[in-house]
């Protein structure tokens, strides 16, 4: 008997949905960082076991407090892939719940599993406050089961997936038994130098700025790749750049190492800045830059 589906992974922002679903699959395909809505994108993780193949959707983080169209768009992702699948894991902070949480855990689907991980365990530091943390969650709504983990070390990471396995529908295998994602190393590699981009400005990142692969040649051992970072203003433009192109020359370096380790090949990657206002104001000119 073999088992394979798909479970989506949501949650408000910044909760770990991203790091966990890097921690399943063993692979750093979703990015991460401590700005919230860093996921803008659904994207697949395979996880292969001898009796099941798990398909793990990482989605945004629904978020209540912002209402742009780029917040709008994320939103309806995320509750989009709860829709789609056959399992939901909703991810929350062990160290407190809060009532974004309580309005996702109550849109959720009620007619298929859903289970809860109780993320960054790493970080309570008296055990003993989960057990009423818990009994509280539990008032909220039904769970399929509950998994206090921690993404970041992996603690219980398995048991979260024989959980979900026992609940997938009997089918043979989506993928190819060395597949890790549905994503295209031009998405992955887009993602990468966002990544860098968020992690390298924090605050002084304008929101709506988004990564646009001008060319991405597939040599064999090397991908040769032009980017360009998209922001909507041309103030926008020397923040991103830094004092003598230092911050994206950094941003540069960054995504090339990574993406030489999950390419598993030599990368040579060139980025520049592009202005184009406006590029975010619109549901429609977001579709037009991949938004779902
Ligand atoms: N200590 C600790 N930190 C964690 C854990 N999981 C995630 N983090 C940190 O929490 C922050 C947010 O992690 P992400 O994985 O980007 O969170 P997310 O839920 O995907 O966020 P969005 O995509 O913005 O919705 C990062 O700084 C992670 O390193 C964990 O288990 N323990
Ligand atoms: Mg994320």
């Amino acid at each position: 008997m073999f088992r394979c589906g798909t479970v989506a992974i949501v949650g408000r922002p910044n909760v770990g949905k991203s790091t966990l679903l890097n921690r399943l699959v063993g692979q750093k395909l979703s990015i991460t960082s401590d700005r919230p809505q860093t996921t803008r994108h659904r994207i697949v993780g395979v996880v292969h076991r001898p009796d099941a193949q798990l398909l793990f959707l990482d989605s945004p983080g629904y978020q209540t407090r912002v209402g742009g169209p780029m917040n709008r768009v994320l939103n309806r992702t995320s509750m989009q892939v709860a829709r789609d699948a056959d399992v939901v894991v909703l991810v929350c902070d062990a160290r407190n719940w809060t009532t974004t949480d309580t309005r996702i855990a109550q849109a959720l689907p009620g007619d298929r599993p859903v289970l809860l991980a109780m993320n960054k365990v790493d970080l309570v530091k008296d055990k003993a406050l989960l057990l009423p943390a818990i009994d509280r969650v539990r008032r909220v709504r039904e769970f399929d089961a509950i998994v206090p983990l921690s993404a970041r070390s992996g603690r219980q990471v398995e048991l979260l997936v024989d959980e979900c396995a026992k609940r997938l529908p009997e089918a043979p295998p989506l993928y190819d038994a060395d597949a890790l994602t549905d994503r295209s190393e031009r998405f992955l590699a887009a993602e990468t130098i966002r990544e860098k981009l968020f992690r390298q400005l924090g605050d002084e990142l304008p929101y709506t700025s988004t990564v646009e692969i001008e060319q991405f040649e597939e040599l064999p051992q090397l991908r040769r790749i032009h980017a360009a970072i998209v922001v909507d203003r041309e103030a926008q433009r020397p923040i991103v750049l830094g004092a003598g192109g230092e911050r994206i020359k950094r941003i540069a370096t960054e995504a090339r190492l990574d993406l030489e380790r999950l390419f598993g090949t030599k990368v040579f990657l060139e980025l520049f800045v592009k202005v184009k206002s406006g590029w975010a104001d619109s549901e429609q000119s977001l579709r037009s830059y991949g938004y779902e």
